[in-house]
């Protein structure tokens, strides 16, 4: 593997993830003599990095670096283990790299461990919400499976616990897809893209070529079919799609008329109709696409397409994703703080749209990580009132007769609730990152509850 013959491994970066690659590291060391002697350092650029103490405790003060590497320190290495935050392009890396030292993230020291069935799921939207549906179905049918990656538990960490899974459900980001080369996966789905951290890829295209990575060693590539064009070519894997349109053989939708509401009704697999949309707990025509996604990894890890059906009807869905936080005196508030990209708050809007017969409000802003937000424009059309928040506000309410930037998530709160009526929908739907106001996009959906809740209470 990468690091057998490594004397020095340079850590960088120091949180979630560099923290499980230091417990990791540092469990090699002890279990096998071969990796006794390896030194370990770790840098992180950021004044008081989140896993300081954790580290600490894991090594001891003498590996640890608490300041931004240079150059001698990334040439000085066998390997270097980067965080998915770290910008691969900083000249200090992309020198190393042309000195043929070699650089990884934790998903392909994972790779190169496991030997468990994975699969695995990326795209710029949907993501956890795919992730968490394959997990629950594969526990209501009976298998013991672990979710993690981007979702938020480091995939080391699966490498440490005592009792392995059957199976791993991965979520990756494009940034953990940079650095992987060697990761084996029964089936890998790539839901859809849209422009994302446009501040680490210098082209979209860039961005679609780290997504695309995903399917390097995979058996069956699940593809979206409105999206080809964001499709590797040539496939090479065997093609399974999904998509909001109708197919014959693949996952697809029955479009219809349900309670005078026409659109799409049902998922629909092989010619026959698998789902009613009806019968979901989630709303918005995406999730009935996240559906067919999650449907055709579970078919990868072997559960049967029937069972898996009955088991993803009791799904609810994940907090702070198009999430009903309050429908008091008739008025809906709804919580998709997870929205970071135009492409989730274009999927919010239209598909909430049609569950309203009143107005929507639409609260948006925070940092804008370089979008180019005209692309929000034809989505904007769908709302009625826009207030603005954040770093970035005011580059969305640009684009909106009659928007209004305010200063703070409460204040927008409070605003929207006197301007709505009985029928109308209060949406908190960013298309922008937290970290301008918020410690993350859990932070600010929470925020959202509270100050919703409060509005209620003080007028009760
Ligand atoms: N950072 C520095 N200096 C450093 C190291 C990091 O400034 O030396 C900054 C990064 O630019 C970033 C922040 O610190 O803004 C966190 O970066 P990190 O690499 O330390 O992140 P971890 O805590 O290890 O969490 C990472 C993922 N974070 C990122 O990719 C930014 C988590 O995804 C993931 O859950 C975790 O590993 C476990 O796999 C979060 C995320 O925001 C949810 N992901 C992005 C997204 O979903 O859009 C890709
Ligand atoms: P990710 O993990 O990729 O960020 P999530 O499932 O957490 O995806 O959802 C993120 C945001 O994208 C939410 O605002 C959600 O409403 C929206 N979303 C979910 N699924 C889709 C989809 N298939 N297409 C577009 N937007 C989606």
């Amino acid at each position: 593997i990468a690091w057998q013959n490594t004397k020095h491994i340079v850590v960088l970066g120091l949180g979630k993830t560099g923290v499980s690659v230091l417990r990791y590291l540092q469990h090699k060391r002890q279990q096998d003599k071969k990796f006794a002697e390896v030194q370990i350092q770790v840098f992180d650029s950021r004044e008081n990095p989140p896993g300081l103490e954790e580290a600490k405790q894991i090594l001891g003060d003498t590996e640890l670096l608490n300041r931004h590497w240079e150059l001698e320190d990334t040439l000085a290495a066998d390997l270097i283990i980067a965080s998915p935050g770290i910008d691969l392009r900083e000249d200090s890396i992309v020198l190393a790299r042309d000195a043929d030292i070699p650089i990884v993230g934790d998903v392909e020291l994972f790779a190169q461990e496991s030997k468990l069935p994975i699969v695995a799921v990326t795209g710029s939207n949907g993501k956890s919400t795919v992730t968490r549906m394959v997990e629950f179905v594969a526990e209501r049918c009976g298998k013991n499976v672990a979710a993690a990656g981007n979702i938020g538990v480091p995939v080391l960490e699966l490498l440490l616990q005592e009792q392995q899974p059957d199976a791993v459900i991965l979520e990756l980001s494009s940034f953990q897809l940079e650095s992987i080369s060697s990761l084996k996966l029964k089936a890998a789905a790539l839901m859809n893209i849209s422009a994302d951290h446009m501040d680490r890829y210098c082209t979209l295209e860039e961005y679609v070529k780290a997504k695309q990575r995903i399917f390097t060693h995979a058996k069956t590539w699940i593809l979206n079919r409105q999206q080809q064009d964001t499709w590797p070519h040539p496939v090479t894997g065997k093609l399974m799609t999904f998509g909001n349109d109708s197919h014959p053989k693949h996952f697809g939708l029955l479009s219809g008329n349900i309670d005078r509401v026409s659109g799409p009704v049902a998922v629909t697999f092989d010619g026959s109709v698998v789902l009613r949309a009806d019968q979901l707990q989630l709303q918005g025509i995406h999730n009935l696409v996240n559906v067919q996604a999650a449907l055709a990894l579970c078919q990868a890890i072997d559960i049967d397409i029937e069972a898996a059906v009955s088991a993803v009807k009791e799904f609810k869905g994940l907090a702070h994703r198009c999430e009903l936080v309050s429908d008091n005196k008739g008025v809906l508030w709804v919580n998709d703080s997870k929205a970071t990209n135009i492409g989730a708050t274009a999927a919010a809007v239209e598909g909430l749209r049609p569950m309203i017969n009143g107005r929507l409000l639409l609260i948006a802003g925070g940092v804008g990580k370089g979008a180019d937000f005209r692309e929000l424009q034809s989505t904007l059309e769908r709302v009625d009132i826009l207030l603005t928040i954040g770093e970035d506000g005011p580059r969305i309410g640009q684009l909106f007769n009659g928007s209004r930037q305010v200063k703070s998530l409460q204040q927008a709160v409070e605003l929207a609730a006197s301007l709505v009526q009985t029928g109308d929908m209060v949406l908190l739907s960013p298309a922008c990152a937290s970290f301008d106001q918020f410690q993350n996009f859990e932070h600010r959906g929470d925020s959202f509850r509270h100050a919703v809740e409060a509005l209620y209470v003080d007028s009760a």
